[in-house]
């Protein structure tokens, strides 16, 4: 953005600092390559001009509802206005037609109503003050009058405010495309509405950073008739997070679906033997229990009454929390070695009672249940041979065991909802919505990071792609060449992720297969085949991790639970047991597998059937056109009114909103009017105003008259190249100066 040979004593400049990332402050003295800065806060700083922004003065104090209507487009800037309007509580700012959405951490009285929607119900969208209903009422017009398909992808950090967004889309064109409410029967967007509810109770916990966060990722595909008004929808989920179902740190919970149930009307408590959360092992391994703000027991009722609206029949949710509660009791019971070595017994009264309970919740037999746990059959070409499990061993299948009833139990709400809802057939349009986690770069980082930061890596090369054909579309509409203009996309590291032969994925699928892998194994064939990778390290101090450069930032990665988590494997032994319970519901989550199947089963990749949904995923995408919405968490503590401008910079980077800014500085980052810039810069060429010519012939002079190299002149607007906007600021500092001093000589020689 080199804006150093711009920068002169009386500058106005942005200086970097260590806590706060950027400080303001003006330049007294050059020294050389240094400027000596006196910061606003009254420090004095010294620091290289190459590193300085210059500061655009003429922001209004509450900031610009549009980052491109700022100046200079750089760090500082952009992150300065966030902060001065999220002062304000303005949390909604554009970037061009982005929409940037801070999380306030407090309900804002008035933003959300009815009223409010009805404001912004067909109008444009720089009309009125930018906000999430624009961006919803604009898909929605586009889709209209377009005749397009529209998608709208939110995106951000945990706890950004995804998900809240999101419902806040889905209730607007609720609002926009819904039915007139008969009474007694239940419309389809009610039925979309609700089925957030219940996904959430299922889908979502409490975690370190989000009280509510969602641990899936989520499609929803809005379908409409040719009224524009809301006729079916499809719900799309990927990756669950599965190990949440046997396995919590302290201080996050467990799904919520466990902690309504145990709060469930008496009658249903002892139905099930439940009792508090804390005798559950799945639950106590956390001390949190309680939720700030949230009652599970009215959680409890309110879920069975969306399931209700949704389309879940009463049996159909008796046997759905039937399944939760017999999870809860697997989790407690416990393993004591066997008379033979190595096996593995349920002896103790306790765990006995709970296998019991297990076995009845589950409908199947409690002998085969204990076997299922505890012993595994091997087939050899001569014999099938029973093998025990130690206790150890015991206990990992039965967690295998909670996790896959907990996730198939899972895909079915999904797909219930689905039916329940319904596929428009007829429908021509759609509006799809994209709530899926954010880029993850954590102390420690598994399998699970690793798709998601893929996941984020894909959909940042289609938001890169995007925010580069939207310029290129103002460049054309303007009449502009714009030929030489490039960027850097983030195929490579796509490549070495998903590139078939050779990518993680498929080493990763390859050392799967090998019956002898280790994550040793896996990480050396890696070290091997990326020596040289741009985007890829192999950390000094290990060998079982591996670091991959995004685009965000490095990550690296703990490969040790790798092989094991890429494999989609229900053991034989657990397939047999639910494909025979009593239960139909239990038994349908488990259909039985054909021969085929059954063989082929033996090992399925869940990081290559992920690769496949993202494929399809950017497919649909592809075809529609694209709205986006980052999030931002303002601060780490979850409270209103405090903006960290650390992390707030570090989500804009890996958001990809300053990788808009870096493509838009490619090309022409500053577009001013013709009257703007005469405005702004007559100063600096005062004779030509005096000339009779139409404004863009007074631009093309006063450009020329300044010896500027590069800029474009458009059919409304100026096109100047990264730098050159602060230039003509500097020269235009000069020129006020030397009025001022003008004026000071005419004034002392008045007096
Ligand atoms: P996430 O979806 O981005 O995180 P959420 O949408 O769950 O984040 O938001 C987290 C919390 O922030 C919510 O529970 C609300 O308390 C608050 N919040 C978010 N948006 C608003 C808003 N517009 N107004 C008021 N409060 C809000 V995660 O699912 O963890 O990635 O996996
Ligand atoms: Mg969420």
């Amino acid at each position: 953005m080199g804006t150093n040979k711009n920068i002169v004593v009386g500058s106005h400049v942005w200086v970097e600092d260590p806590t706060l990332a950027w400080v303001d402050g003006e330049v007294l003295d050059i020294k050389g390559e240094d400027a000596e800065i006196q910061t606003s806060a009254g420090k004095g700083v010294v620091a290289n001009l190459s590193k300085l922004h210059a500061k655009d003065m003429d922001v209004p104090e509450d900031g610009v509802d549009d980052m491109t209507k700022l100046s200079y487009f750089h760090e500082p800037g952009v992150l300065h206005n966030l902060a001065s309007r999220f002062a304000l509580n303005k949390v909604y700012t554009y970037t061009g037609n982005i929409l940037i959405a801070i999380n306030p951490f407090q309900s804002l009285d008035d933003l959300y109503d009815a009223a409010a929607m009805e404001k912004y119900k067909g109008r444009l969208l720089g009309d009125m003050s930018p906000h999430v209903f624009a961006i919803a009422d604009a898909s929605y017009r586009g889709m209209i009058d377009e005749r397009k398909n529209i998608s709208i992808l939110v995106s951000g950090e945990s706890g950004a405010g995804k998900t809240e967004t999101t419902k806040m889309i889905m209730r607007y064109l609720a609002f926009l495309g819904g039915h007139t409410f008969v009474e007694g029967r239940r419309t389809v967007e009610q039925q979309i509405l609700e089925s957030n509810p219940v996904l959430e109770a299922f889908g979502n916990a409490k975690t370190v950073r989000n009280n509510n966060s969602s641990r899936f990722g989520k499609f929803v595909e809005i379908q409409f008739d040719n009224r524009g008004r809301i006729s079916g929808a499809a719900i799309r989920t990927y990756l669950l997070e599965r190990s949440r179902v046997c396995q919590i740190s302290d201080s996050e919970r467990n799904y919520h679906s466990f902690y309504h149930l145990c709060a469930a009307p008496q009658e249903e408590i002892e139905k099930y033997k439940l009792g508090n959360p804390e005798s559950f092992h799945y639950l106590n391994q956390s001390n949190c229990y309680q939720l700030e703000g949230v009652n599970d027991a009215e959680e409890y009722l309110a879920i069975r009454r969306a399931m209700n609206v949704v389309g879940i029949s009463e049996d159909e949710q008796n046997s759905i929390f039937r399944v939760v509660a017999a999870i809860l009791h697997l989790g407690n019971i416990n393993f004591s070695r066997g008379e033979e070595s190595d096996s593995s017994v349920v002896t103790d009264e306790n765990s006995k009672f709970h296998l019991a309970m297990t076995a009845q919740l589950l409908k199947c037999d409690i002998h085969v249940l204990e076997d299922a746990l505890c012993k595994r059959l091997m087939v050899t070409p001569e014999e099938i041979i029973q093998r025990s499990l130690d206790p150890l061993g015991a206990a990992v299948s039965r967690d295998s065991l909670a996790k896959t009833i907990y996730s198939r139990l899972f895909d079915w709400l999904v797909n219930k909802i689905n039916v329940a809802i319904g596929q428009d057939p007829d429908s021509k349009y759609l509006i799809g919505v994209l709530d899926i986690y954010g880029f993850e770069s954590f102390q420690s980082n598994s399998f699970e990071q690793f798709c998601i930061n893929y996941t984020n890596e894909k959909l940042q090369q289609h938001f890169n792609q995007h925010v580069f054909k939207m310029e290129q579309d103002e460049y054309k509409k303007e009449d502009i060449d714009w030929s030489y203009v490039e960027f850097v996309d983030n195929q490579d590291i796509l490549d070495l992720i998903e590139k078939k032969p050779g990518g993680i994925i498929a080493l990763l699928d390859e050392a799967c297969m090998f019956p002898r892998s280790t994550s040793e194994t896996f990480t050396e064939k890696l070290y091997q085949s990326y020596k040289s990778h741009r985007h890829f390290i192999k950390p000094k101090l290990s060998r079982a991790d591996f670091t991959v450069i995004h685009y965000a930032g490095e990550v690296q990665y703990q490969s040790d639970q790798f092989l094991d988590k890429n494999k989609d494997y229900v053991v034989p032994e657990h397939q047999d047991l639910l494909s025979t319970s009593k239960c139909s519901f239990v038994a349908s989550l488990f259909p039985p597998l054909s021969e085929d199947l059954a063989k082929s089963a033996k090992f399925s990749s869940l990081s290559s059937r992920f690769k496949l949904q993202l494929q399809q995923l950017m497919d649909t995408l592809n075809s529609t056109e694209p709205h986006y919405i980052r999030c931002v968490k303002p601060n780490s503590k979850l409270r209103p009114l405090v903006f960290e401008n650390m992390s707030v910079m570090q989500q804009l980077r890996s958001g990809g909103v300053l990788e808009a800014i870096r493509i838009k500085c490619a090309g022409y980052p500053t577009h001013k009017t013709f009257p703007e810039f005469i405005k702004r810069f007559s100063i600096l060429a005062p004779e030509v105003l005096k000339q009779e010519c139409d404004e863009r012939d007074a631009c093309t002079m006063m450009l020329e008259k300044l010896a500027l190299r590069g800029f474009k002149i458009g059919k409304t607007k100026v096109f100047l190249r990264a730098g050159q906007m602060a230039e003509l600021d500097s020269l235009r500092l000069q020129e006020l100066g030397r009025y001022a001093q003008i004026i000071q000589r005419q004034m002392r020689t008045h007096i």
